[in-house]
């Protein structure tokens, strides 16, 4: 038995360690580790809840405009508001952009390194030996479009900013709606550059994409969870804000069902919290428990009727029914590549559709209490923000995250998280050189930053005030 810790994991954002027994040239136990608390959930309360989209957008520099969503959806969930349709067509780009964004950074930055050798100096050096299959001209290739996604996922950003002020944690997603009323000068940059990116996918990820799957058709196998899948839906439709334009729902083992955001839990047995039954995030909270023996991850264990879900592109692709190969580490990085591609067309109906001198925000005085929920799709996956307010105030706070589903520990009953899951049967060839972990993990696209939402430092104790 040999015992593999990788701590922290790179090319990701936060900290992140993930130890596998290997027996017999294969992964027999694994673990998911989140090694740094964040806390923003207790850093709300007592504030305004019109500031917890600016608040919460600091949980990631990554997916903020995601978190701005959620919590503008919570809030206006709450107050009983009507986003124009405007608004919600600014959001959507804005959202839009930043999902573009990342999704070409994944693909690019975080993924090929774990397959492409790359040039011989840093940051591509020093590198796993392993069995690296391109041939030297697409080798080069790949970093030729490496480095030219460096230009599109600035162009992404940008577009984000003409409707949103600035990225990441964007001014222009709030209740109510957007902030920035569109004219024909911002519409028209904005089309030029969505042409550049939409093209750069079609023609280079894409491609690149399916001949990665080409060269390592064994991924198809390797890394698959446990076929549970779940997405919350994704994007507003403009016209009835109420409905999604990625719907929401459920696949187990293949069976589509409706989402009740009532089955979902959080369970804390192996993370470090205090306490002691699963809880809806309605009621959930958030006591730190560094010392909790039992524990091994900052991160909690969601669970949907008490199972493990993973989430992410693959299940809103699946739920749309534009990709149902499978459930493995290849199927989870196409279908995000395929998933950049739909959303760049769909930003182009939404681009023609904005019409300037109509309204894009609702106003609306704050209440004195009232509770709400914000559930939406982030890049990564399902995202929730739970709420309660009182006397003007913020009382309660919970965001569950994509990232906090996929990497989650184990949970009251012992069931792995997904990437646990996923990792179990993985074959690694040299142990010295663990590149297979990379390849399965990264498919997540895995936030820890998100996933934990002060560092814990091992070895030294810290006392929590709240
Ligand atoms: Ni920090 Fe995030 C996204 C959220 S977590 S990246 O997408 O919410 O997975
Ligand atoms: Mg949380």
């Amino acid at each position: 038995m040999t015992r593999i810790r990788i701590s922290p994991v790179t090319r990701l954002n936060g900290f992140w360690s993930v130890e596998v027994e290997v027996k017999d040239g294969q992964v027999v136990d694994a673990r998911s580790s989140g090694i740094f608390f964040r806390g923003l959930e207790l850093i709300l309360m007592g504030r305004d809840p019109r500031d917890a989209g600016y608040l919460t957008e600091r949980i990631c520099g990554i997916c903020s405009s995601a978190h701005a969503t959620a919590s503008a959806l919570g809030l206006e969930d709450a107050f009983g508001l009507t986003v124009p349709a405007n608004g919600v067509l600014l959001r959507n780009l804005i959202f839009g952009g930043d999902l573009l964004q990342n999704h070409l950074r994944h693909f690019y930055l975080m993924t090929l390194p774990d397959f492409v050798q790359g040039p011989d100096r840093p940051p591509f050096i020093p590198r796993y030996e392993a069995d690296y299959r391109f041939t030297e001209r697409e080798s080069e290739n790949l970093y030729q479009h490496y480095l030219e996604q460096l230009e599109m996922s600035r162009k992404s950003h940008e577009m984000t900013v003409l409707f949103g002020g600035k990225i990441p944690h964007t001014h222009g997603i709030l209740a109510g709606g957007g902030t920035v009323p569109p004219d024909a000068d911002k519409v028209r940059q904005f089309g030029a550059m969505l042409d550049q990116v939409s093209r750069f996918i079609e023609e280079k990820m894409v491609p690149d994409a399916y001949l990665l799957a080409d060269r390592y058709p064994e991924y198809f196998e390797v890394g698959e969870g446990y076929r549970n899948l779940i997405s919350y839906g994704m994007f507003q439709e403009p016209g009835t804000p109420g409905e999604r334009v990625f719907k929401g729902g459920t696949v187990i083992d293949g069976q589509a069902g409706e989402l009740d955001p009532d089955k979902i839990t959080e369970q804390v047995t192996r993370s470090w919290y205090a306490d002691d039954k699963p809880l809806h995030p309605a009621r959930g909270r958030t006591i730190p428990a560094p010392g909790k023996e039992e524990g091994y991850s900052w991160v909690k264990a969601p669970r949907y009727n008490g199972l493990p879900f993973e989430t992410g592109p693959l299940a809103r692709l699946w739920l749309r029914g534009d990709y149902r190969r499978g459930y493995a580490a290849m199927d989870r990085l196409l279908a995000r590549v395929l998933e950049a591609r739909l959303v760049a067309s769909l930003m182009k109906k939404w681009l023609a559709a904005l019409d300037p001198g109509q309204p894009v925000f609702q106003s609306y005085e704050l209440p004195d209490s009232g509770e709400g929920v914000g559930l939406t799709g982030a890049m990564r996956g399902a995202l929730g923000h739970w709420f309660r307010m009182k006397g003007r105030r913020l009382t309660a706070y919970q965001v569950v995250t994509p990232s906090a589903w996929n990497l989650s520990p184990r949970d009251d009953g012992g069931q792995p998280g997904p990437v646990e899951k996923a990792l179990l049967g993985t074959p690694i060839a040299d142990p010295k050189n663990p590149i297979e972990i990379g390849r399965v993990i990264r498919s997540y696209d895995p936030c820890l930053a998100c996933a934990a939402h002060i560092v814990f430092l091992q070895g030294e104790k810290r006392v929590f005030k709240i």
